[in-house]
């Protein structure tokens, strides 16, 4: 009886509580995409484009657990909902705890319909490291990269145009690219195939700033593999198995060439971590156990130093 009364008082309170979801377009494999929604008097509505910002967007997907905001939708491109269009000129400033405590015209004071459902696109988790491969030659009747993915050429920072490439790169990484091009300054190109064939018409001189011009992509792809951190080593009872030494090839310029060289004998060696130790020996295990003596703060940027192991995970 007691449990009947509670139940019966307790969960009017918890259904009239207003809270925010997405919904995922139906045809969408990735987390954190999707049309905002509110639910307001127990009734799930959405959210009209009108004044629908980067600021209103980013506040949806931090209060949603994702890295960051990567671009606000308009026009339903995450498709229509259903019920009232409950929100409408949103003007949070970025800093709010949820979109709930951001201003906006009132509930349901909006003349907006379903055609005008605002959603967003967020980071899910931080992005590998970038990687450069170079400028190369497109053609527009035989494009090198098969998609693309993202025309920004209305946003284009003249003054910072490598900003484009974090754009692109955020976009790419949410599609699955392992690879994408900047072409025309603000067009991501990118490709689902492993190993695309963006150098199919030559590599070429018509990049600038890390970005290409109308007829040239300037290439990146996602490391294959994901930064560990600097781990203690010990000359007595070694946390890893040495596989290779790179020290007579040390670039000390360019280091990230013995991860490169690492990354790939580990991975013939069917390795799931890495290590750089004493910046060019390169060490491997399967298992966590280079996290037996505990985190270092004695590596240098991306490689170990004697007793140090920089370590990685080979993702692919
Ligand atoms: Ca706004």
């Amino acid at each position: 009886m007691n449990c009947f009364i509670f139940v019966f008082l307790v969960f009017p309170a918890v259904f009239s509580e207003d809270v925010v979801r997405l919904v995922k377009p139906p045809d969408s494999v990735h987390e954190g995409l999707g049309r905002v929604e509110v639910k307001h008097q127990g009734t799930w509505g959405t959210v009209c484009d009108d004044g629908w910002s980067f600021e209103d967007a980013s506040v949806v997907c931090e209060e949603m657990g994702f890295v960051k905001a990567i671009f606000q939708a308009n026009r339903a491109k995450f498709g229509q909902g259903t019920g009232p269009v409950w929100l409408s000129k949103m003007m949070c400033t970025g800093q709010e705890k949820t979109l709930l405590d951001c201003p906006h015209s009132g509930w349901g004071e909006n003349s907006c319909d379903h055609s005008r459902d605002a959603g967003v696109s967020c980071l899910q988790q931080g992005l590998p490291q970038i990687l450069e491969v170079g400028c190369y030659q497109d053609k527009s009747d035989d494009r090198a990269l098969n998609k693309l993915y993202a025309n920004l050429r209305s946003q284009i920072d003249w003054w910072n145009m490598r900003s484009m490439v974090t754009k692109c790169a955020e976009r790419a990484f949410v599609r699955g690219y392992k690879y994408f091009g900047v072409q025309f300054y603000g067009e991501c190109w990118g490709d689902d195939r492993l190993r695309p064939s963006y150098d199919k018409h030559g590599p070429g001189k018509g990049c600038t700033d890390g970005v290409g011009d109308e007829v040239h992509n300037y290439v990146y792809r996602f490391a294959p593999w994901r930064d560990l951190g600097c781990w203690r080593d010990v000359g007595d009872g070694r946390t890893m198995k040495l596989l290779a030494n790179f020290r007579q090839k040390i670039d000390w310029f360019h280091l990230e060439k013995t991860v490169q060289m690492c990354y790939e004998a580990a991975k013939k060696a069917n390795k799931k971590f890495f290590a750089i130790q004493f910046f060019g020996e390169c060490w491997v295990s399967d298992t966590e156990s280079y996290k037996l003596h505990g985190p270092s703060t004695n590596c240098w940027n991306g490689v170990g130093r004697d007793y140090d192991n920089y370590v990685y995970e080979v993702l692919w």
